[in-house]
């Protein structure tokens, strides 16, 4: 028997039975492992920049689900120069998004902005290697709506070859006309069913950590940089 690692499968099971099927980035929610500031207290679930204000909503505010979102707000005159920054809430600033699994991020916007209307939105992505500096800033193929809940995504080929999904620094959001706009349920997502999504996971991960074959688990582990909060998304984990 080796109950060291039986234990650690058992755990897994344990978190991955309340998941969903795709890998939360961030939700806003309290206690959701989002890191505090260095020297602050309380978790950092984002910034703004150029003029903007950021800031959790207030009890009234539009949320997309759970208690919480984001808000901020930007100032006339600061088209694509203030904006806001969104950490993930695991493996903060060097998360893996494990391209072998998902292809997109997609999240959720609530847009109240001062020219009504539908509007794309671009998102700046930060990996740790050739994009740390400067990032890279992509626009949604599709709008946010007015004052309502739209899902948009970015497709990962919509970025350049060379960027590093396994190491993901942080994500901005820019929004061209002054307003207030709400972000929720960040997630690093693919166009397949949350079944092929969980049995993907499973082959790259979940099989290669077999208590019989230790030795390739911490391989894994090694190269992605793992922890077990990874497996929060694998909903229904069979077990081995
Ligand atoms: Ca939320």
């Amino acid at each position: 028997m080796y109950p060291g690692r039986w234990g650690i499968l058992f755990v897994i099971m344990l978190l991955a039975s309340r998941a969903d099927a795709v890998m939360i980035y961030q939700n806003f929610e309290p206690d959701n492992g989002t890191p505090a500031k260095t020297g602050q207290t309380g978790p950092e679930y984002g910034w703004a920049f150029g003029g903007a204000s950021g800031r959790l909503t207030g009890d009234d505010e539009p949320v997309h689900s759970g208690q919480r979102a984001w808000a901020y707000t930007l100032p006339l005159d600061e088209p694509l120069q203030g904006g806001t920054g969104i950490p993930s809430q695991t493996q903060t600033y060097h998360i893996n998004f494990v391209p072998e699994c998902h292809d997109r991020l997609t999240f959720w916007i609530w847009s109240a902005p001062s020219r009504p209307g539908p509007h794309t939105v671009m998102v700046k992505f930060f990996d740790q290697g050739n994009y740390k500096r400067d990032g890279i800033g992509i626009w949604t193929e599709g709008k946010a709506a007015d004052r309502q809940w739209s899902h948009l995504e970015i497709l990962f080929r919509q970025l350049p070859d060379d960027f590093d999904w396994e190491r993901v620094d942080k994500i901005e959001f820019y929004n061209y006309w002054d307003g207030t706009y709400y972000y929720d349920d960040i997630e690093i997502a693919s166009s397949f069913s949350p079944q092929k999504d969980k049995e993907c996971l499973q082959r790259e991960y979940v099989l290669a950590c077999h208590p019989e074959n230790p030795e390739v688990c911490r391989t894994v582990y090694e190269r992605h940089g793992l922890t077990l909060l990874n497996y929060l998304y694998l909903n229904e984990y069979g077990g081995q």
